[in-house]
């Protein structure tokens, strides 16, 4: 994978981005119901920034396996005062969220990205908008909504599937107007995947480097690191305790070159970033055969 690619309109400060999540809902995974209130979520964005992040993603709709969707208000409800105080601040806001209503409203308030997790798949009317709203663009793999997305968990092999269904997700996108200087894709790590499909997605990195996009990432304390880190019981590790297992998976994605990854605590992940670009510093091509990244 080549060094770090860049987004029209969004910050390019020559190295892997880092998205601080924030978390506007009662029942996220990761950190559910503990940036609930939007004067707890703000005082949250605004620590996340100060910890470095280059971005702040903020979503009002759990993606957790199971979850049920909240409806069009209530979702508004949830993050359009969290977008509008960061984004007064100057941060580079983006809202997490499948439904145009909810990025229109919140591109309105000031978010200049938008993350749908459904790669527009959930929404017919989004790809349209984004293409009219000239604002960069996430889109990530997927198949179903998270009600029963576990159920389509299913590969012949989940590398060269996941470059396909992704790879005509993003041509959608292209073709809807979508400019391609704004498209992001990401592989969706989670998303009507097994823990083994996850690994099997970040030992083979490289191979999505054929999407010849800017990559995002999500691994951030997600289940197959709690398994991972499984307490001699078998009791996964706590999501809130998985933190330093994804900032190593920040190290391996940076140096893999990929455009930005997605995490809760910021500061562990801009320190791997910062150690890997040292570590590549001055000799960018050189750095990426040395690490077997160019052939
Ligand atoms: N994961 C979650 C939510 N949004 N967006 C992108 N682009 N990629 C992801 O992997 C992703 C996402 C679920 O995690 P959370 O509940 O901790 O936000």
């Amino acid at each position: 994978m080549n060094p770090v690619r860049t987004v029209a309109g969004l910050p390019q400060p020559g190295r892997t981005l880092v998205i601080g999540v924030v978390n506007v809902t009662p029942d996220s995974f990761s950190d559910g119901g503990q940036w609930f209130a939007s004067g707890d979520a703000i005082r949250h964005g605004l620590h996340l920034l100060a910890e470095g992040a280059d971005i702040i993603d903020i979503g009002g709709e759990s993606t957790r396996p199971g979850a049920a969707r909240p409806d069009v208000d209530e979702e508004l409800r949830r993050v359009l005062p969290v977008v509008t105080e960061l984004a007064a601040t100057g941060a580079c806001v983006s809202i997490d969220t499948m439904r145009p209503a909810v990025a229109e409203r919140a591109i309105g308030a000031g978010a200049r990205m938008v993350n749908d997790v459904s790669g527009g798949r959930a929404d017919p009317g989004m790809l349209p908008f984004v293409a009219r709203a000239q604002v960069p663009y996430v889109c990530m793999h997927w198949r179903g909504h998270s009600r029963d997305m576990q159920s389509r968990a299913h590969y012949d092999d989940v590398v060269t599937d996941v470059i396909r269904e992704l790879g005509s997700q993003a041509a959608a996108a292209l073709d809807s107007g979508i400019a391609r200087d704004r498209l992001i894709v990401d592989p969706g790590l989670g998303f009507a995947k097994t823990g083994e499909h996850n690994w099997e997605l970040l030992r083979r990195f490289d191979e999505l480097a054929a999407l010849e996009l800017p990559i995002l990432a999500g691994v951030s304390r997600k289940t197959f690191l709690g398994t991972l880190l499984a307490g001699p019981d078998g009791t996964p590790r706590p999501a809130a305790e998985r933190d330093d297992a994804s900032a190593a998976l920040t190290t391996l994605l940076a140096s893999h070159g990929i455009w930005g990854v997605r995490v809760h605590t910021v500061r562990p992940s801009r320190d791997a970033i910062a150690v890997v670009t040292r570590l590549l510093s001055g000799r960018s091509d050189q750095g990426y055969r040395l690490f077997g990244l160019l052939r």
